[in-house]
């Protein structure tokens, strides 16, 4: 080997080096700014150092000049990028995504206020950008330096080093899918995705469900869109209706408890109440007994999707995420047709479910996240429930009534149980203590006892009299894997069979009215789609593209999950297995007699799926003002 060509291989290793250490400095420098000395798992140095190492193998490949310019332009790219994330973290404490770039003129507001936001020291980001570019003028008169490495050892150097890149990457995905299972699928915090897998694969996994999205975007058929226009103008047929405007003017409060699974609701455990302020309320409710959870991949997401949409949640993913940028006609913008102020209030992050965003779309005037209240008492994720709940009246108090609040709790989140705050002598759970569910119960009933301050609160307001007030969980709290424990803690005995599991789906949710107006108990088998159409009724609010029912004039019960399966009044269908049971008996059915109530299932899947998917609320609004 020549002297020249000696130098050339060690400009060629150096090179991509260099590039490689700018790459990685750069993105650490974004760590720092973004959460400061806060230890991110090693799976971050990972993902970081497997993307970096990638790109980097991938330069090696080109001849020096073009190696040049390539690393130039990725440079750039990744730079303007990384400071995105800097600026959007400084506001939402989330970083950003393609489809956030694309559409950032969705919120005016929120744009002026992220320009707001740059700062000077953001541009030193790009300062490598002054001895780079004009290191290039410097060279351009040059011959074209040759590389010093053959192309074939520079392939099969490439070839290794994207191997090692792929494997640090794949490596730090893996652990991130084993600690947070289904987090990279359904993308409920962007942020803690970056923060796991590194930023630079975060955000090459977004551009590539981004294009993906794209590139499989399809119109539907004429015949298709006037299919599912029909079936929401048949399904919400205005008609002679019972309890029409019952309610009308009056506040709407709704409040979304995490994890309140139907079963805790006049649960006793060891002769003690354990939701004692909502056993109360119950008496003087309305109260719903047979209200299955119908989220899916979004979680608490879907059923704030269900409760003000009324759709069904996205086949894959979170609504929230999936659909952010379509057009809705949600539950807070049918209040504010009727003149009604709309706030959402919960007290995480709001980047977390993608909300800052989503609650946009569904028309909300104002949104309180954890960055509107004050911190002053804490429990698992976050602000406690009691102190939400109190500073919520007090915002609701400078509304101008009629409001419509939608308030969405934290407390009762997994893992059930604070390091830094006891629950065991509020409930005595006996042989339960320091077991998932007596957690879950202590949990339970902590979240209760801010719902006794709610009351006591929106009494003490005097909104009490004049709102209407829902109550309703999220989601279920016991996994498919702790069933023989639920098992033991409702029949005292070792396993749920398949009806008994699915009847434990249930989530509790009542309906109190000035006056107690309407208390009782209503059996009817449903699910949280139906929470806007019952309301708009009683309201007098429009829900013209619902998917739901409105449960106050229905005879039959009906309620269908993500998957496929339903329930009514007399069967369950399992989608997945094509199989039916009696519900009283359990014995199985032939599905053929039951085909009219499969396909109409399904059709109302499908519609609500179409509806969604192509946005077509958007295009037939557009069309009409066209
Ligand atoms: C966080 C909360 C949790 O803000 O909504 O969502 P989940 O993990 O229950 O889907
Ligand atoms: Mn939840």
């Amino acid at each position: 080997m020549t002297q020249a060509r000696w130098q050339g291989a060690l400009r060629d290793i150096l090179s991509v080096l260099v590039y490689g250490c700018i790459l990685l400095v750069k993105t650490y420098c974004v760590k720092y700014s973004l959460v400061g000395n806060y230890p991110l798992h090693r799976s971050f140095l990972l993902g970081t150092l497997g993307a970096v190492i990638v790109i980097t193998a991938l330069l090696l490949l080109l001849r020096p000049r073009a190696r040049y310019y390539a690393f130039l332009g990725i440079n750039l790219l990744i730079t303007i990028i990384l400071v995105a994330d800097v600026v959007y973290g400084r506001y939402f404490r989330d970083v950003t995504s393609v489809a956030l770039l694309k559409q950032a003129r969705l919120a005016g507001e929120v744009q002026e206020s992220v320009f707001a936001l740059i700062e000077p020291r953001d541009l030193a980001y790009f300062i490598d950008m002054l001895v780079l570019v004009p290191l290039l003028c410097f060279q351009r008169d040059k011959r074209q330096p040759q590389s010093g490495l053959k192309w074939p050892l520079r392939l099969v150097l490439t070839v290794i080093c994207l191997l090692v890149g792929a494997n640090l990457t794949q490596a730090s995905i893996d652990s991130l899918q084993q600690r947070q299972p289904g987090l990279i699928r359904a993308f409920w915090d962007k942020q803690v995705v970056a923060h796991n897998i590194g930023t630079l694969n975060f955000h090459a996994i977004d551009a590539w469900r981004y294009l993906k999205k794209q590139m499989t975007s399809t119109k539907l058929s004429q015949e298709e869109q006037a299919a599912v226009a029909q079936w929401f103008a048949e399904h919400n047929a205005e008609g002679n209706k019972q309890y029409h405007n019952l309610m009308q003017g009056k506040n709407l409060i709704m409040v979304q408890l995490e994890a309140f699974q139907g079963f805790v609701l006049n649960f006793k455990i060891n002769g003690q109440e354990v939701t004692p302020n909502l056993n109360r309320l119950a008496k003087k409710s309305l109260t719903f007994n047979n209200i299955y959870a119908q989220t899916a991949g979004g979680g608490t997401s879907d059923a704030e999707f269900l409760a003000n949409v009324s759709l069904y949640p996205a086949r894959e993913g979170a609504a929230f995420y999936e659909f952010y940028t379509n057009t809705f006609q949600s539950l807070p913008m049918a209040a504010k047709e009727q003149g009604y102020e709309t706030v959402v209030m919960h007290a995480n992050r709001p980047g977390f479910w993608n909300r800052t965003h989503m609650y946009t779309a569904l028309g909300f005037d104002t949104y309180y996240s954890d960055l509107d209240f004050d911190i002053d008492e804490v429990f698992g994720l976050g602000l406690t429930d009691h102190s939400f709940y109190r500073q919520a009246v007090q915002k609701m108090q400078q509304m101008q009534q009629p409001f419509y609040a939608f308030l969405v709790s934290l407390s009762s989140h997994f893992p059930f149980v604070d390091a830094n705050v006891s629950l065991s002598d509020r409930l005595d759970v006996g042989a339960w203590q320091g077991t998932f569910i007596g957690n879950y119960l202590q949990n339970i009933h902590f979240a209760d006892e801010a719902v006794g301050v709610l009351i006591d609160e929106l009494q003490a307001a005097g909104l009490w009299d004049n709102s209407v007030v829902v109550i309703y969980g999220d989601h279920t709290a016991i996994p498919h894997g702790r069933s023989q424990e639920l098992a033991k803690l409702l029949y005292g005995k070792e396993g749920l069979d398949e009806l008994q599991w699915q009847e434990e789906q249930k989530v509790v949710m009542m309906l109190h009215l000035p006056g107690d107006r309407l208390r009782g108990v209503n059996d009817r088998t449903a699910g949280q789609i139906d929470i806007f159409p019952t309301l708009a009724n009683l309201l007098g609010f429009k829900s013209k593209y619902a998917a739901g029912r409105d449960l106050l004039n229905t005879d039959n019960g009906f309620v269908c999950f993500r998957n496929g399966t339903w329930i009514n009044d007399d069967v369950i269908y399992f989608r997945s297995q094509r199989k039916l049971l009696d519900l009283k008996t359990g014995t199985e059915l032939a599905a053929e007699d039951f085909a009219a109530e499969i396909e109409r299932a399904e059709i109302e899947l499908k519609v609500s799926d179409q509806l969604l998917e192509y946005d077509l609320i958007r295009q037939w609004q557009t069309e009409a003002d066209g």
